[in-house]
Protein backbone atom coordinates (compact mmCIF):
# COMPACT_ATOMS: atom_id res chain seq x y z
CA UNK A 1 0.00 0.00 0.00
CA UNK A 2 2.23 2.60 0.98
CA UNK A 3 4.47 1.98 -2.09
CA UNK A 4 1.52 2.53 -4.06
CA UNK A 5 0.86 5.44 -1.98
CA UNK A 6 4.02 7.06 -2.73
CA UNK A 7 3.96 6.37 -6.37
CA UNK A 8 0.87 7.83 -6.56
CA UNK A 9 2.52 11.15 -5.06
CA UNK A 10 5.54 11.53 -7.25
CA UNK A 11 5.64 15.12 -8.82
CA UNK A 12 4.78 15.89 -11.99
CA UNK A 13 7.61 17.37 -14.16
CA UNK A 14 5.33 19.74 -16.41
CA UNK A 15 4.08 21.28 -13.46
CA UNK A 16 5.90 24.87 -13.15
CA UNK A 17 2.99 26.49 -10.95
CA UNK A 18 1.95 23.67 -8.90
CA UNK A 19 2.31 23.08 -4.97
CA UNK A 20 5.51 25.43 -3.62
CA UNK A 21 6.27 27.26 -6.81
CA UNK A 22 5.68 30.83 -6.98
CA UNK A 23 2.95 32.51 -9.00
CA UNK A 24 3.44 36.58 -9.15
CA UNK A 25 3.09 38.59 -5.74
CA UNK A 26 3.98 36.20 -3.29
CA UNK A 27 7.62 33.61 -3.11
CA UNK A 28 7.46 30.20 -2.39
CA UNK A 29 3.04 30.71 -2.64
CA UNK A 30 0.84 30.35 -5.46
CA UNK A 31 -1.01 33.86 -5.73
CA UNK A 32 -4.59 34.07 -6.03
CA UNK A 33 -6.08 32.78 -9.10
CA UNK A 34 -6.14 36.08 -11.49
CA UNK A 35 -4.54 38.32 -9.57
CA UNK A 36 -4.85 41.94 -10.46
CA UNK A 37 -0.72 43.19 -9.67
CA UNK A 38 0.24 40.04 -11.69
CA UNK A 39 2.70 40.20 -14.81
CA UNK A 40 2.48 36.51 -15.58
CA UNK A 41 -0.90 37.10 -17.62
CA UNK A 42 -0.03 34.81 -20.18
CA UNK A 43 -3.51 33.23 -21.40
CA UNK A 44 -4.99 33.71 -18.00
CA UNK A 45 -8.80 33.92 -18.05
CA UNK A 46 -9.47 37.71 -17.46
CA UNK A 47 -10.04 38.12 -13.19
CA UNK A 48 -13.64 39.41 -13.49
CA UNK A 49 -14.71 36.46 -16.05
CA UNK A 50 -13.29 33.97 -14.18
CA UNK A 51 -14.20 34.80 -11.01
CA UNK A 52 -18.10 34.96 -12.66
CA UNK A 53 -17.72 31.53 -13.93
CA UNK A 54 -16.46 30.38 -10.95
CA UNK A 55 -18.95 31.96 -8.39
CA UNK A 56 -21.69 30.70 -11.15
CA UNK A 57 -20.95 27.16 -11.55
CA UNK A 58 -22.15 25.73 -8.53
CA UNK A 59 -23.88 27.08 -5.03
CA UNK A 60 -21.25 28.05 -2.66
CA UNK A 61 -18.36 27.99 -5.38
CA UNK A 62 -18.26 32.19 -3.98
CA UNK A 63 -15.38 30.81 -1.61
CA UNK A 64 -13.45 30.45 -4.20
CA UNK A 65 -12.98 34.41 -4.47
CA UNK A 66 -12.91 34.70 -0.91
CA UNK A 67 -10.06 32.75 -0.20
CA UNK A 68 -8.14 35.18 -2.07
CA UNK A 69 -8.98 38.34 -0.07
CA UNK A 70 -9.58 36.40 3.09
CA UNK A 71 -6.22 34.15 3.38
CA UNK A 72 -3.62 36.07 1.52
CA UNK A 73 -0.62 34.03 3.06
CA UNK A 74 -2.04 30.92 2.71
CA UNK A 75 -0.34 28.04 1.15
CA UNK A 76 -1.06 24.81 0.20
CA UNK A 77 2.48 23.55 1.20
CA UNK A 78 2.24 24.74 4.45
CA UNK A 79 2.90 23.17 7.81
CA UNK A 80 0.69 21.73 10.00
CA UNK A 81 -0.35 22.58 12.95
CA UNK A 82 -1.23 19.70 15.31
CA UNK A 83 2.71 19.72 15.67
CA UNK A 84 2.87 15.91 15.08
CA UNK A 85 4.94 13.87 12.02
CA UNK A 86 3.30 11.45 10.05
CA UNK A 87 4.61 10.23 7.19
CA UNK A 88 1.35 9.07 5.05
CA UNK A 89 -2.27 9.95 5.09
CA UNK A 90 -3.19 6.76 3.23
CA UNK A 91 -1.52 4.59 6.07
CA UNK A 92 -3.06 6.08 8.94
CA UNK A 93 -6.87 6.60 7.38
CA UNK A 94 -6.19 2.80 5.84
CA UNK A 95 -5.83 1.56 9.61
CA UNK A 96 -9.74 1.62 9.65
CA UNK A 97 -10.62 0.40 6.07
CA UNK A 98 -8.82 -3.25 6.96
CA UNK A 99 -10.99 -5.51 5.34
CA UNK A 100 -12.73 -3.12 3.03
CA UNK A 101 -12.97 -4.99 -0.25
CA UNK A 102 -13.50 -7.97 1.79
CA UNK A 103 -16.68 -6.20 3.49
CA UNK A 104 -17.74 -4.92 0.08
CA UNK A 105 -17.37 -8.28 -1.55
CA UNK A 106 -19.96 -9.66 1.75
CA UNK A 107 -22.38 -6.62 0.63
CA UNK A 108 -22.81 -7.76 -2.89
CA UNK A 109 -25.03 -11.24 -2.02
CA UNK A 110 -24.30 -12.84 -5.13
CA UNK A 111 -26.19 -16.09 -6.12
CA UNK A 112 -24.54 -17.09 -9.72
CA UNK A 113 -20.79 -17.31 -10.33
CA UNK A 114 -20.86 -14.87 -13.46
CA UNK A 115 -22.68 -11.83 -12.04
CA UNK A 116 -20.27 -11.97 -8.78
CA UNK A 117 -16.90 -12.36 -10.74
CA UNK A 118 -18.74 -9.12 -12.39
CA UNK A 119 -19.75 -7.66 -9.44
CA UNK A 120 -16.54 -8.24 -7.86
CA UNK A 121 -13.91 -7.34 -10.39
CA UNK A 122 -13.03 -4.23 -9.49
CA UNK A 123 -13.02 -5.08 -5.63
CA UNK A 124 -9.29 -6.19 -5.89
CA UNK A 125 -7.80 -3.68 -3.61
CA UNK A 126 -5.74 -2.12 -6.82
CA UNK A 127 -7.61 0.85 -6.94
CA UNK A 128 -6.42 4.18 -4.64
CA UNK A 129 -8.88 4.08 -2.37
CA UNK A 130 -8.88 7.71 -2.06
CA UNK A 131 -12.50 8.04 -1.61
CA UNK A 132 -13.02 5.59 1.54
CA UNK A 133 -9.26 6.99 3.17
CA UNK A 134 -10.69 10.99 2.99
CA UNK A 135 -14.24 9.80 4.98
CA UNK A 136 -12.13 8.11 7.16
CA UNK A 137 -9.92 10.30 8.19
CA UNK A 138 -12.67 13.20 7.95
CA UNK A 139 -14.74 10.90 10.32
CA UNK A 140 -11.71 10.73 12.94
CA UNK A 141 -11.16 14.58 12.47
CA UNK A 142 -14.62 15.59 12.92
CA UNK A 143 -14.88 13.27 15.98
CA UNK A 144 -12.10 14.54 17.71
CA UNK A 145 -12.83 18.33 16.93
CA UNK A 146 -16.69 17.61 18.57
CA UNK A 147 -15.64 15.62 21.59
CA UNK A 148 -12.51 14.44 21.54
CA UNK A 149 -13.59 11.08 20.55
CA UNK A 150 -10.59 8.64 19.12
CA UNK A 151 -13.44 6.36 18.25
CA UNK A 152 -15.06 5.67 14.76
CA UNK A 153 -18.64 4.94 14.63
CA UNK A 154 -19.29 1.57 12.28
CA UNK A 155 -21.77 3.47 10.57
CA UNK A 156 -18.81 6.20 9.46
CA UNK A 157 -16.98 3.19 8.10
CA UNK A 158 -20.17 2.53 6.75
CA UNK A 159 -20.21 5.79 4.68
CA UNK A 160 -16.79 5.10 3.13
CA UNK A 161 -17.17 1.54 1.88
CA UNK A 162 -21.16 2.60 0.37
CA UNK A 163 -19.13 5.67 -0.90
CA UNK A 164 -16.42 2.97 -2.55
CA UNK A 165 -19.44 0.87 -3.49
CA UNK A 166 -21.04 4.05 -5.71
CA UNK A 167 -17.55 5.43 -7.42
CA UNK A 168 -17.09 1.48 -8.45
CA UNK A 169 -20.40 1.09 -9.85
CA UNK A 170 -20.32 4.45 -11.93
CA UNK A 171 -16.99 3.22 -13.44
CA UNK A 172 -18.32 0.38 -14.52
CA UNK A 173 -21.13 2.44 -16.18
CA UNK A 174 -19.19 5.23 -17.27
CA UNK A 175 -16.90 2.57 -19.31
CA UNK A 176 -19.95 0.89 -20.99
CA UNK A 177 -20.93 4.76 -22.14
CA UNK A 178 -17.23 5.61 -23.18
CA UNK A 179 -16.91 2.06 -24.18
CA UNK A 180 -13.63 1.82 -22.79
CA UNK A 181 -11.23 -0.80 -23.15
CA UNK A 182 -9.20 -0.76 -20.15
CA UNK A 183 -9.19 0.26 -16.97
CA UNK A 184 -6.64 0.16 -13.36
CA UNK A 185 -4.24 -1.71 -16.41
CA UNK A 186 -6.76 -4.40 -16.95
CA UNK A 187 -9.94 -5.17 -19.36
CA UNK A 188 -12.83 -3.35 -18.24
CA UNK A 189 -15.81 -5.29 -17.53
CA UNK A 190 -17.79 -4.42 -20.67
CA UNK A 191 -14.52 -5.86 -22.71
CA UNK A 192 -14.87 -9.15 -21.09
CA UNK A 193 -18.57 -9.71 -20.43
CA UNK A 194 -20.60 -7.51 -23.02
CA UNK A 195 -21.88 -4.22 -22.47
CA UNK A 196 -25.66 -5.07 -21.49
CA UNK A 197 -24.02 -7.06 -18.24
CA UNK A 198 -21.50 -4.51 -17.58
CA UNK A 199 -24.78 -2.54 -16.90
CA UNK A 200 -26.42 -5.21 -14.88
CA UNK A 201 -23.50 -5.59 -12.97
CA UNK A 202 -23.11 -1.65 -12.27
CA UNK A 203 -26.51 -1.53 -11.26
CA UNK A 204 -25.91 -4.78 -8.61
CA UNK A 205 -23.55 -2.54 -7.31
CA UNK A 206 -25.06 0.61 -6.69
CA UNK A 207 -28.27 -1.63 -5.20
CA UNK A 208 -26.10 -2.77 -2.75
CA UNK A 209 -24.32 -0.20 -2.09
CA UNK A 210 -28.27 1.51 -1.71
CA UNK A 211 -28.98 -1.45 1.00
CA UNK A 212 -25.87 -0.83 3.34
CA UNK A 213 -26.98 2.96 3.20
CA UNK A 214 -30.44 2.52 4.28
CA UNK A 215 -28.68 0.18 7.42
CA UNK A 216 -26.88 2.79 8.14
CA UNK A 217 -30.33 4.21 9.45
CA UNK A 218 -30.07 8.03 9.22
CA UNK A 219 -32.56 9.69 6.91
CA UNK A 220 -29.84 12.54 6.22
CA UNK A 221 -27.53 10.55 5.18
CA UNK A 222 -29.41 8.25 2.85
CA UNK A 223 -30.69 11.68 1.42
CA UNK A 224 -27.02 13.11 0.84
CA UNK A 225 -25.63 9.66 -1.15
CA UNK A 226 -28.81 10.07 -2.90
CA UNK A 227 -28.35 13.51 -3.89
CA UNK A 228 -24.44 12.00 -4.92
CA UNK A 229 -26.30 9.37 -7.33
CA UNK A 230 -28.43 11.86 -8.52
CA UNK A 231 -25.65 14.50 -9.25
CA UNK A 232 -23.38 11.67 -10.82
CA UNK A 233 -26.52 11.15 -13.81
CA UNK A 234 -26.89 14.84 -14.28
CA UNK A 235 -22.77 15.69 -14.46
CA UNK A 236 -22.46 12.31 -16.86
CA UNK A 237 -25.24 14.17 -19.21
CA UNK A 238 -24.15 17.54 -18.92
CA UNK A 239 -20.72 15.67 -20.27
CA UNK A 240 -22.53 14.65 -23.35
CA UNK A 241 -23.10 18.32 -24.56
CA UNK A 242 -21.41 21.17 -25.37
CA UNK A 243 -21.98 24.97 -25.03
CA UNK A 244 -20.80 27.55 -27.80
CA UNK A 245 -20.46 30.78 -25.69
CA UNK A 246 -16.96 30.67 -24.19
CA UNK A 247 -18.07 31.55 -20.56
CA UNK A 248 -20.78 29.04 -20.27
CA UNK A 249 -18.55 27.21 -21.43
CA UNK A 250 -16.42 27.17 -18.35
CA UNK A 251 -19.26 27.24 -16.25
CA UNK A 252 -20.76 24.13 -17.36
CA UNK A 253 -17.17 22.30 -17.15
CA UNK A 254 -17.13 23.41 -13.72
CA UNK A 255 -20.90 22.16 -12.95
CA UNK A 256 -19.90 19.12 -14.87
CA UNK A 257 -16.66 18.72 -12.21
CA UNK A 258 -18.76 19.15 -9.32
CA UNK A 259 -21.24 16.79 -10.20
CA UNK A 260 -18.98 14.14 -11.60
CA UNK A 261 -16.65 13.73 -9.19
CA UNK A 262 -16.61 16.68 -5.96
CA UNK A 263 -20.72 15.54 -5.55
CA UNK A 264 -19.87 11.93 -3.59
CA UNK A 265 -16.67 13.44 -1.71
CA UNK A 266 -18.68 16.19 -0.90
CA UNK A 267 -21.62 14.47 0.71
CA UNK A 268 -19.90 11.45 1.93
CA UNK A 269 -17.80 14.06 4.08
CA UNK A 270 -20.35 15.63 5.14
CA UNK A 271 -22.41 12.48 5.69
CA UNK A 272 -19.61 11.37 8.27
CA UNK A 273 -19.41 14.39 9.83
CA UNK A 274 -23.31 14.50 10.23
CA UNK A 275 -23.05 10.95 12.31
CA UNK A 276 -20.11 11.96 14.38
CA UNK A 277 -20.70 15.50 15.20
CA UNK A 278 -24.45 17.22 15.81
CA UNK A 279 -23.16 21.08 14.58
CA UNK A 280 -23.71 22.37 11.42
CA UNK A 281 -20.53 24.20 11.18
CA UNK A 282 -18.95 21.19 11.14
CA UNK A 283 -21.19 19.79 8.53
CA UNK A 284 -20.54 22.66 6.41
CA UNK A 285 -16.84 22.17 6.86
CA UNK A 286 -16.99 18.85 6.16
CA UNK A 287 -18.98 19.38 2.91
CA UNK A 288 -16.68 22.35 1.25
CA UNK A 289 -13.44 20.23 2.04
CA UNK A 290 -14.67 17.55 0.22
CA UNK A 291 -16.02 19.67 -2.62
CA UNK A 292 -12.78 21.66 -3.40
CA UNK A 293 -10.31 18.77 -3.38
CA UNK A 294 -12.75 16.80 -4.84
CA UNK A 295 -13.02 19.70 -8.30
CA UNK A 296 -9.36 19.40 -7.62
CA UNK A 297 -9.38 16.25 -7.62
CA UNK A 298 -10.91 15.84 -11.11
CA UNK A 299 -9.37 18.77 -12.89
CA UNK A 300 -5.86 16.96 -12.13
CA UNK A 301 -7.37 13.92 -13.58
CA UNK A 302 -8.31 16.43 -16.63
CA UNK A 303 -4.65 17.37 -16.84
CA UNK A 304 -3.55 13.61 -16.74
CA UNK A 305 -5.28 12.72 -19.52
CA UNK A 306 -2.59 14.95 -21.11
CA UNK A 307 0.62 14.47 -19.60
CA UNK A 308 0.45 11.05 -18.46
CA UNK A 309 1.09 8.16 -20.27
CA UNK A 310 -1.53 5.13 -20.50
CA UNK A 311 0.95 2.81 -18.65
CA UNK A 312 0.97 4.91 -15.66
CA UNK A 313 -2.54 5.92 -15.61
CA UNK A 314 -3.90 2.00 -16.81
CA UNK A 315 -6.34 3.62 -19.04
CA UNK A 316 -5.88 4.99 -22.54
CA UNK A 317 -4.81 8.93 -22.48
CA UNK A 318 -6.16 11.77 -24.60
CA UNK A 319 -8.97 9.79 -24.20
CA UNK A 320 -11.47 12.85 -23.32
CA UNK A 321 -10.71 14.42 -26.91
CA UNK A 322 -11.64 11.18 -28.40
CA UNK A 323 -14.33 11.23 -26.85
CA UNK A 324 -15.53 14.45 -28.10
CA UNK A 325 -14.74 16.20 -24.11
CA UNK A 326 -13.56 19.49 -24.30
CA UNK A 327 -11.40 19.66 -20.25
CA UNK A 328 -10.02 22.16 -18.78
CA UNK A 329 -6.72 21.96 -20.64
CA UNK A 330 -8.38 22.44 -23.56
CA UNK A 331 -10.94 25.20 -22.27
CA UNK A 332 -7.65 27.44 -21.33
CA UNK A 333 -5.79 26.48 -24.45
CA UNK A 334 -8.83 27.90 -26.42
CA UNK A 335 -8.21 31.30 -24.89
CA UNK A 336 -4.95 31.24 -26.64
CA UNK A 337 -5.70 29.68 -29.80
CA UNK A 338 -9.17 30.47 -30.44
CA UNK A 339 -9.26 28.50 -33.93
CA UNK A 340 -9.52 25.69 -31.26
CA UNK A 341 -13.51 26.62 -30.88
CA UNK A 342 -14.62 24.65 -34.24
CA UNK A 343 -13.05 21.90 -32.93
CA UNK A 344 -14.19 21.80 -29.60
CA UNK A 345 -18.27 22.91 -31.14
CA UNK A 346 -17.26 19.55 -33.62
CA UNK A 347 -16.61 17.47 -30.50
CA UNK A 348 -12.98 17.03 -32.54
CA UNK A 349 -14.98 14.56 -34.90
CA UNK A 350 -12.71 15.45 -37.71
CA UNK A 351 -9.76 13.33 -38.94
CA UNK A 352 -7.08 14.71 -37.32
CA UNK A 353 -8.87 17.14 -34.75
CA UNK A 354 -7.75 14.98 -32.04
CA UNK A 355 -4.03 15.38 -32.96
CA UNK A 356 -4.43 18.95 -33.84
CA UNK A 357 -6.02 19.91 -30.35
CA UNK A 358 -3.65 17.85 -28.22
CA UNK A 359 -0.50 19.99 -29.91
CA UNK A 360 -2.42 23.19 -29.16
CA UNK A 361 -2.89 21.81 -25.71
CA UNK A 362 0.78 21.04 -24.98
CA UNK A 363 1.73 24.40 -27.05
CA UNK A 364 -0.34 26.16 -24.77
CA UNK A 365 -0.47 27.27 -21.30
CA UNK A 366 -3.31 24.94 -20.61
CA UNK A 367 -2.00 22.36 -18.67
CA UNK A 368 -0.49 24.99 -15.93
CA UNK A 369 -3.70 26.78 -15.85
CA UNK A 370 -6.06 23.96 -14.79
CA UNK A 371 -3.22 22.61 -12.58
CA UNK A 372 -3.28 26.03 -11.22
CA UNK A 373 -6.98 26.43 -10.67
CA UNK A 374 -7.01 23.07 -9.27
CA UNK A 375 -4.17 24.26 -6.62
CA UNK A 376 -6.75 26.86 -5.58
CA UNK A 377 -9.49 24.59 -5.08
CA UNK A 378 -6.96 23.08 -2.55
CA UNK A 379 -5.86 26.07 -0.65
CA UNK A 380 -9.73 26.52 -0.17
CA UNK A 381 -10.31 22.76 1.03
CA UNK A 382 -7.22 23.37 3.33
CA UNK A 383 -8.93 26.61 4.63
CA UNK A 384 -12.02 24.89 5.57
CA UNK A 385 -10.45 22.25 7.44
CA UNK A 386 -7.91 23.96 9.31
CA UNK A 387 -11.44 25.29 10.91
CA UNK A 388 -11.69 22.06 12.97
CA UNK A 389 -9.58 21.87 15.77
CA UNK A 390 -5.78 19.88 15.43
CA UNK A 391 -5.48 16.47 14.83
CA UNK A 392 -3.40 14.04 12.92
CA UNK A 393 -6.36 13.19 11.11
CA UNK A 394 -7.09 16.76 10.46
CA UNK A 395 -3.26 17.28 8.88
CA UNK A 396 -3.15 14.00 7.26
CA UNK A 397 -7.06 15.77 5.28
CA UNK A 398 -4.06 18.80 4.80
CA UNK A 399 -1.55 16.57 3.16
CA UNK A 400 -3.73 14.86 1.50
CA UNK A 401 -5.38 17.84 -0.49
CA UNK A 402 -1.50 18.55 -1.36
CA UNK A 403 -1.66 14.81 -2.64
CA UNK A 404 -4.01 15.63 -4.78
CA UNK A 405 -2.01 18.05 -6.83
CA UNK A 406 1.19 15.69 -7.47
CA UNK A 407 -0.41 12.35 -8.11
CA UNK A 408 0.40 10.99 -11.09
CA UNK A 409 -1.62 8.46 -11.71
C1 LIG B 1 -24.92 6.32 -10.52
C2 LIG B 1 -23.94 4.10 -11.28
C3 LIG B 1 -24.20 5.52 -11.55
C4 LIG B 1 -23.79 6.06 -12.73
C5 LIG B 1 -24.01 7.49 -13.05
C6 LIG B 1 -21.56 6.78 -15.50
C7 LIG B 1 -22.00 7.85 -14.59
C8 LIG B 1 -23.49 7.99 -14.39
C9 LIG B 1 -21.14 8.70 -14.00
C10 LIG B 1 -19.66 8.62 -14.22
C11 LIG B 1 -18.92 9.22 -13.08
C12 LIG B 1 -17.41 9.02 -13.22
C13 LIG B 1 -16.87 7.75 -13.71
C14 LIG B 1 -16.60 10.05 -12.87
C15 LIG B 1 -15.12 9.95 -12.95
C16 LIG B 1 -14.53 10.18 -11.61
C17 LIG B 1 -13.09 9.80 -11.55
C18 LIG B 1 -12.08 10.91 -11.50
C19 LIG B 1 -12.72 8.53 -11.55
C20 LIG B 1 -11.35 8.06 -11.33
O1 LIG B 1 -11.19 7.95 -9.93
P1 LIG B 1 -9.88 7.33 -9.28
O2 LIG B 1 -8.68 7.90 -9.94
O3 LIG B 1 -10.03 5.81 -9.70
O4 LIG B 1 -10.00 7.47 -7.81
P2 LIG B 1 -9.47 4.51 -8.95
O5 LIG B 1 -9.24 3.53 -10.09
O6 LIG B 1 -8.21 4.84 -8.22
O7 LIG B 1 -10.58 4.08 -8.04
Amino acid sequence: MAMRWSCWRRGCPWRPAAVGSSRPGRPGCAGPLGTRATSDTRAQIPYFSLMKILTSASPNMHSISQVHHRTPAMCCCSQTQSGEKYSDPFKLGWRDLKGLYEDIRKELHISTRELKDMSEYYFDGKGKAFRPIIVVLMARACNIHHNNSRDMQASQRSVALVAEMIHTATLVHDDVIDDASSRRGKHTVNKIWGEQKAVLAGDLILSAASIALARIGNTAVVSMLAQVIEDLVRGEFLQLGSKENENERFAHYLEKTFKKTASLIANSCKAVSVLGCPDPVVHEIAYQYGKNVGIAFQLIDDVLDFTSCSDQMGKPTSADLKLGIATGPVLFACQQFPEMNAMIMRRFSLPGDVDRARQYVLQSDGVQQTTYLAQQYCHEAVREIRKLRPSTERDALIQLSESVLTRDK
